[in-house]
């Protein structure tokens, strides 16, 4: 899950445009909140304040026990310790060896992407029927590539990879996937599931199949020995570690106005809107230039030496970098910055494509948005290098530019006219408590 329910531009930069509709105006005020209010405001707002009949059965965090509300100090420390997971391990043995049992007429199957009938079947499933924003004007078109990038990293497990299948047709109905990562929380690194692209068919839906879903990725994940995992949502569920916020660069603001994604700021013109998002056709930062497969080493140095400032982040083998990193066209982008003199590789920045189908617009069909992933600067500003990413976006013909406020990216996205979405993005973790939530700029972890 990548993007927030909703997260269209709350406006334009440079522009004082105070036109915000009110539900929007509610989510922008809270800036300035803790997390923990945040999550509370949003769980109320979106009327979730109620019972969580499966997530109350579940090792994760429950709402109220948050222990930063304690004000014995004492009680503090003890908390302290308790940071870690909420069950221990059980024996592998003692893990159920029969899936759970769903509904009448269907029945479970585990999807092998690398057949192209599978992945095509997946496609199908999540370009009809997964993430939309509130007004059900975009969703999500993960493409048959990416699907196959994002479901086998190194390590990756075939039976992670579950669908819930139509008895008499064999029609796929349902699918939720998970992929092994190692997490590192503060000095603690940990072999996780990541868990991902959550879907029941429209006609399924309200029938209690997500949870079976996720008990049975749960098993098939503890049938490995892994017991812990980490997940975002755009819904508020017991209890996000962190919550974040999109931004939006507009590469092609007449396209996004057009299709309803953004709007015209008050006293904007569609020319003064267009000049204000141009960008120059080339890269200013010498030695700018796509990462390849010799760069990995460095690139993995580069980010092992970032990543340990962050509360939560992966930890990289050279592996991890070459899988997740080496560009694939539409797919992942990546790219270096090579001292001229030196020959070394000292920052890096990378993006991911994932297009929305624009539903409903006679004019248009596909939004393509390029998700900030993992950037590094060590000589080049930051700055100048997240400006060469959307030069390069904008010349392959990305309509937007999208990336949350976490790890360094406060520090760029204003300056480079990124506008705050009006979505949330939740972070949680399954079995792992935490004795303080974070603010966004602690997290070092993008999950796709
Ligand atoms: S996030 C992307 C989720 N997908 C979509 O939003 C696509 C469009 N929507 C749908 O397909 C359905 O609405 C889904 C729910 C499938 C989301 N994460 O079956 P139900 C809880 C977790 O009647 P449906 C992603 O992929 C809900 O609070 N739980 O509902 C990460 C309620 O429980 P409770 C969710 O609408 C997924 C119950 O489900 C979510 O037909 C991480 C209702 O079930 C959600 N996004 O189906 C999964 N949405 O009563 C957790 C609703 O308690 C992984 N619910 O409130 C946990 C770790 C597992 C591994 C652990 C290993 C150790």
């Amino acid at each position: 899950m990548a993007g927030a329910e909703s997260s269209h531009i709350n406006g334009n930069p440079n522009s004082d445009d105070s036109s915000t509709p009110g539900d929007n105006e509610s989510l922008m005020q809270m800036g300035s909140k803790s997390v923990e209010e945040l999550a509370k405001t949003l769980q109320k707002s979106m009327n979730l304040d109620k019972k969580h009949a499966f997530w109350e059965t579940q090792p994760v965090e429950q709402f109220g026990e948050d222990q930063d509300e304690d004000e014995d100090e004492e009680e503090d420390e003890e908390e302290d310790e308790e940071e870690g997971p909420i069950d221990h391990p059980h024996d592998v043995s003692e893990i159920r060896t029969q899936p759970y049992t769903l509904p009448d007429h269907y029945e479970w199957c585990t999807c092998d992407v690398s057949s192209d009938e599978t992945a095509a079947e997946i496609y199908s499933l999540l370009s009809t029927n997964y993430v939309e924003d509130d007004e059900n004007m975009f969703r999500f078109n993960y493409s048959k590539e990416f699907l196959r990038w994002a479901l086998q990293p190194p390590g990756y497990f075939t039976s992670w990879h579950i669908g819930v299948r139509g008895q008499a047709n064999k029609k796929l109905v349902a699918f939720i996937s998970g992929v092994p990562a190692r997490i590192r929380v503060r000095d603690r690194t940990i072999l996780m599931a990541e868990i991902n692209f959550l879907c029941v068919h429209k006609k399924l839906r309200s029938k209690r199949l997500a949870p079976v879903l996720i008990k049975e990725v749960t098993r098939r994940v503890h049938l490995e020995n892994i017991w812990q995992a980490v997940y975002t949502a755009g819904v508020v569920l017991p209890t996000p570690i962190v919550t974040c916020q999109y931004w939006h660069r507009s590469l092609n603001p007449k396209k996004l106005i057009d299709v309803g994604f953004s709007r015209l700021g008050a006293r904007m013109t569609m020319s003064r809107t267009i000049k204000l998002y141009r960008l120059p056709d080339n890269t200013v930062t010498p030695g700018f230039r796509q990462m390849e497969r010799h760069d990995v080493p460095a690139i993995r140095r580069l980010l092992q030496a970032y990543l340990a400032q962050f509360v939560v982040a992966p930890d990289f083998s050279d592996k991890d970098v070459e899988y997740w990193l080496l560009p694939i066209e539409n797919v992942i982008s990546s790219y270096v910055v090579e001292d001229p003199e030196s020959r070394e590789i000292t920052d890096f920045c990378s993006f991911y494509t994932l297009p929305s189908t624009i539903l409903g617009n006679k004019n248009h069909t596909d939004l393509k948005a390029a998700y900030s992933y993992y950037n590094v600067a060590t000589k080049t500003p930051l700055l100048q290098l997240m400006n060469d990413a959307l030069i390069v976006a904008k010349r392959e013909k990305y309509d937007v530019f999208n990336a949350l406020d976490i790890m360094h990216n406060q520090s760029f996205l204003k300056d480079l006219k990124f506008g705050p979405g009006d979505g949330h993005l939740h972070y949680y973790l399954y079995n792992y408590r935490l004795n303080a939530a974070m603010k966004p700029s602690a997290l070092g972890l993008v999950l796709l």
